[in-house]
């Protein structure tokens, strides 16, 4: 049996490497610890749309009269509560078979309104799903465990609480003239949704507003956070784009 004088450093060697495979963000084997929330993240093309110079088949803007003209999804954070937020959690490519059967109701909820390919976290540049399952996704464990289920969890929960629907309803209607008080945008959603949303703009336009969860999705306040948006914004509607830009990409 070894001596209590030689067992005190292997003690001493055992505890040095547990504390070098907790790391310093807490976690074990340097994985990100669990995220405390969920951000519903929502766009709002009548803004972004407003920024297209060209057009390609992949953006959404670009479709004419079948452009998106409400909120569409951007994402399903997992997020911290201090307003960081864990990313690409754990190698896992992207593989569109496995949302084959969701792929009519991403078209049309969950587009790119880009045309830039998306970077993905392994992989170079792939698909705006890609990034944001490889981003977002694989954060969202043990809620959300694989591919299918982040997609259809999103989509179900974007289904739950129409954001578009509730400021048509309290008289927010997208418009080219009109500005609204954001006040009033902020208390419309939280009438009907009874929790704080966080509201990204550009300049003074709605961009991005985003609804938090619990882990059960039970909806919660977001972060009280200084917001990027004036006193009075707008909601832009759709602009459909010229037919020059449109047709020389799409060509
Ligand atoms: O806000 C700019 C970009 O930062 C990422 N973001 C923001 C807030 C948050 O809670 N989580 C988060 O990831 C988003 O990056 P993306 O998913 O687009 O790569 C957001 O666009």
């Amino acid at each position: 049996m070894a001596s209590l004088s030689a067992q005190i450093p292997l003690c001493l060697a055992l505890m040095m490497a547990a504390c070098l495979m907790i790391g310093i963000n807490g976690s074990i084997d340097g994985a990100q610890r669990e995220f405390d929330y969920f951000a519903l993240s929502l766009q709002w093309p009548g803004t972004i749309c407003h920024k297209t110079r060209h057009c390609c088949s992949s953006n959404a803007c670009c479709r004419g009269s079948n452009s998106p003209t409400e909120f569409t999804i951007h994402g399903l954070w997992p997020d911290y509560n201090d307003g960081t937020w864990p990313s690409c959690c754990y190698r896992s490519q992207f593989d569109v078979k496995e949302i084959s059967t969701l792929l009519d109701a991403l078209e049309k909820y969950w587009p790119s309104l880009y045309c830039g390919k998306s970077s993905t976290c392994f992989s170079g540049k792939g698909l705006f799903w890609a990034h944001e399952w490889e981003k977002h996704g694989t954060c969202s464990s043990p809620v959300i465990q694989d591919e299918y289920s982040y997609f259809i969890t999103t989509l179900n929960v974007y289904f739950k609480y129409n954001v578009t629907k509730i400021l048509n309803e309290a008289g927010y209607v997208p418009s080219n003239s009109e500005r609204y008080p954001l006040g009033g945008i902020v208390s419309a959603i939280e009438n009907s949704f009874r929790a704080t949303p966080e509201v990204i703009c550009s300049k003074e336009a709605v961009e991005e507003i985003r609804l938090c969860f619990f882990k059960d999705f039970k909806p919660r306040n977001c972060l009280a956070s200084k917001t990027s948006c004036p006193k009075y914004v707008s909601l832009p509607a759709y602009v459909s784009m010229g037919r020059e830009a449109s047709e020389s990409e799409m060509a």
